[in-house]
Formats: C-alpha cells, structure tokens, sequence
C-alpha cells in the first residue's frame, strides 16, 4: 500500500489553543504524525513517499477564492498590523448580523472562521497546502488504478467548508481529492467520514449535489463538536437530496453501535455504486480520546477496516483527527491493515 505523507506538515504548529478558558499546547500537533510513521514501519507498511506539487485548479473548485487569497495572505497582514500573538478569531457575524467581509484583520478572522480553537502562524498556508498536495499524490494513485492508498494529511481537512476554516483544518483534502475523481472522469463519488466529529465542511460543499454521496458517524450535535450541523434530518438540497447521510451517535457509544451505523452507511454505499469511496480517517473514536465520546478499542479499528474493504471498491485513507498520541498509530494502522487483510 502506498502511503503519501510531507515533512512540511510541521509548519503548522500552533503553540496555542483556546481550550476550557485556558491556551492550552494543541492537540492536534506535529508529533500526531510521527506516531502514525513509526506504526507504519513496525509493521511493515515502509512504502511512503512525498508529494508531488500541488494542483490547484480542484483546490479553487471546492474553496471561495476570497477565502483561499485570506489564508495565502493573513499572516502576513497580522503581522504588519502589530499584532503579537498567533492569529485567533474572536468575532463573528452571528445571528441578525451582516455577511460582508471587513477591511480589518480581526474581522476578517471572524469572518472566515468557524469556530475560536484553531490558530494560524506564519507556517499554517505552507502546511494546509502541502497536506493537500498529499491527498493529491494518493488520489492519482487510486485513480490509476491501485486498491488502496493512504494521504497521511496534517493538518486534517474534514471541517473546513466552502469558505470556512476551524476545527484544526483549513483545505478540505477529502472534498478536492472527490472532486479529482470526477474531474478525471468518475461518475459519483462516495465520502465516508468516520471521524469522531461530524464533517461539516465536505457536507457543505456537496449539500446540493448528487455525485458525491456524504455519509458521516459523529458525536451527536447536540454534545459535540461543531455543534452546528450534523444531525439526521440534513439529508441534502435540491439536486442533492437524499445524497447526505448523517449518523449521530449519543456519548459513550460503544463500537457494537457504531458498527451497526457504519453498516447503514456501507448499505448506502453500496446502493449508490460510486466509482471511488474516500474515507475521511479520523481515530478520535478511540475510548482514550481526551476531546471525544465514544468507546471504541483498537481492536475495533481492524475490524471497520475489513467491513470497509467489504465493499470491493477503490478506497482513497484520507488521515483527519485522532489525538490520544500514545495509541494513534495503532489504531490507524489498525484500520488500513483490517483493509488489506480483508
Ligand atoms: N471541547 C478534527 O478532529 N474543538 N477536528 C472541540 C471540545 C475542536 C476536531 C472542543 C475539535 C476539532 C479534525
Ligand atoms: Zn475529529
């Protein structure tokens, strides 16, 4: 199997995040990376290369071009406003407010925003666009012809929406990677997000359209992260009806559950008959995830993979969340060996 990952990940390291009123180190950090590489080497998974260079013709299809001008150039415009600090929003256009971008920085920052967790520093850009330039590499390794391949993508991608960047993520690798597919001539696509949080930004950019189907099993809504979407009755718009499936789970689901969900999923899958499946990989489903809800063991994690491979369809591993560090290799491992030996 071969795995894409960019040293070049590690200009993304924020020093803070704004966590329970405090700046606590972040947890989704550099090291995230590490772990998953050491895995992948003890047991055997040795066939990892960088990317090539960044396309960016699918990364203006799926994003605002507005939105991809700010991140290339915030940094720097912080910086000559004489702000000290790493760039965190702390306004937004809320309820009965106006949607135009402001002239100044700070709320530009809220405007483009989706939530106050995620810092931008000088490296963010480099990074956010190398991650993609991953996603890119093992997509054409899909779409030429491969079972399998893993985009081991820091920082993850899963949350950032059209115009939107929060929750750890700025480009949405899994969204420009479909739209790859079909550009190169897929007729539908299918997203299955098993991250632990629901994948607000890919359900956004595909909500009205019917070649991408977006299943999702997340923290409920109403108990998790991004609170603001993801609940089963978003089922898609216009031509986009019935194209987006949202699996909400309550706190402390064990995986007995979850794998149920994720067969209402793979049901759907199946039924919809795509060309190509992207699996937005996060492992905060993991019981030790210090931000998430569920119960899952990394045992677990083998067997989704092989239920997974069940469908016989080419599988695109895009990484996404995951923060109990000391397991995260393991359990991601888990997953895309539960795959290959299916
Ligand atoms: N108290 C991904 O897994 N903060 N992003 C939640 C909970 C944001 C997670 C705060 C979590 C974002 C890619
Ligand atoms: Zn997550």
């Amino acid at each position: 199997m071969k795995i894409i990952h960019s040293d070049d990940n590690r200009l993304h390291f924020p020093q803070g995040e704004l966590f329970g009123g405090e700046l606590v180190t972040p947890f989704e950090r550099p090291s995230r990376v590490e772990y998953i590489l050491r895995r992948l080497k003890e047991v055997g998974l040795t066939d990892i290369s960088a990317p090539e260079a960044l396309d960016r013709a699918p990364v203006e299809k799926i994003h605002d071009a507005g939105y991809l001008d700010f991140l290339a150039t915030c940094w720097d415009e912080w910086v000559s406003e004489g702000m000290k600090g790493e760039m965190i929003a702390a306004s937004w256009p809320a309820r009965r407010m106006v949607q135009k971008r402001p002239r100044n920085i700070d709320g530009k920052l809220g405007y483009y925003a989706l939530a106050g967790e995620t810092a931008i520093t000088a490296g963010t850009w480099a990074a956010a666009q190398a991650s993609c330039a991953v996603a890119q590499t093992a997509q054409r390794i899909v779409a030429g012809g491969a079972r399998t391949a893993f985009a081991l993508c820091r920082p993850p991608g899963h949350h950032a929406a059209l115009d939107m960047y929060g929750g750890y993520c700025f480009l949405n690798n899994a969204a420009i990677a479909a739209q790859m597919f079909l550009d190169q001539g897929a007729g539908r696509v299918a997203v299955l997000d098993v991250d632990f949080h629901h994948g607000n930004g890919t359900q956004d950019i595909f909500y009205d359209r019917s070649d991408v189907l977006f299943c999702s099993l997340h923290g409920a809504p109403e108990d998790a992260f991004p609170y603001f979407l993801g609940y089963a009755d978003e089922t898609g718009a216009g031509a986009g009806e019935g194209f987006n499936l949202n699996l909400p789970m309550a706190p402390a689901t064990p995986y007995s559950v979850w794998a149920e969900a994720l067969e209402t999923a793979l049901a759907r899958i199946r039924d919809y008959g795509p060309d190509a499946v992207i699996v937005s990989l996060g492992v905060d489903t993991f019981k030790e995830d210090p931000i998430s809800f569920f119960r899952l063991e990394s045992a677990d994690f083998t067997d989704y993979g092989a239920r997974i491979a069940g469908l016989g369809m080419p599988t695109l591993f895009v990484m996404e969340g995951g923060y109990a560090i000391d397991d995260i290799g393991v359990n991601t491992v888990n997953v895309l060996q539960g795959f290959l030996d299916a």
